[in-house]
């Protein structure tokens, strides 16, 4: 786990500025009618940041609390991410790791396997948030930026 937190903050840093590289005219291609658009993606990625950091923080501070489950794709299309400022959402990813970062750190040894009960997956471990919010999330969606990378050049 070590290692995931060491990479926790340069990760973000190094995605947002790949996504700062990207034309504009390629941020919101949709792959396909359903799929999400870049865009959409880095203000997914926003929430679900927020999400992991909060349901890691009660799982350190409470006994086993209640993990609620969300429908990422009623949020992208009812809160209208399209629609939201890109660069905000990349200046406070960088942000908010910035801050939460020293959380990571100080996490005991006898604390990884504290616990919460999730609403649909059952027990998650503090480990096991921890390794979706350091390395496992963020992985999967930079993979799915180069499929819409991939895709753009592909039609043009
Ligand atoms: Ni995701």
């Amino acid at each position: 786990m070590q290692n995931a937190i060491y990479r926790y903050l340069p990760d973000m840093e190094h995605f947002v500025e790949q996504i700062r590289a990207i034309p504009e005219a390629e941020i919101d291609f949709k792959p396909a009618p359903e799929a999400w658009s870049i865009h959409e993606i880095v203000v997914h990625l926003f929430d679900v940041e927020i999400m992991l950091q909060s349901r890691l923080k009660s799982v350190l501070a409470e006994e086993n609390p209640v993990i609620r489950a969300f429908d990422q794709d009623l949020w992208a299309q009812n809160l209208k991410y399209s629609s939201l400022n890109m660069e905000h959402h990349l200046q406070a990813l960088i942000a908010m790791r910035r801050a939460f970062a020293p959380v990571l750190e100080q996490i005991r040894d006898e604390d990884w396997e504290r616990t919460g009960e999730h609403t649909e997956d059952g027990t998650l471990t503090a480990r096991m948030i921890a390794e979706k919010l350091c390395v496992s999330h963020l992985e999967l969606h930079v993979k799915q930026v180069q499929r819409n990378r991939d895709a753009y050049a592909a039609q043009k």
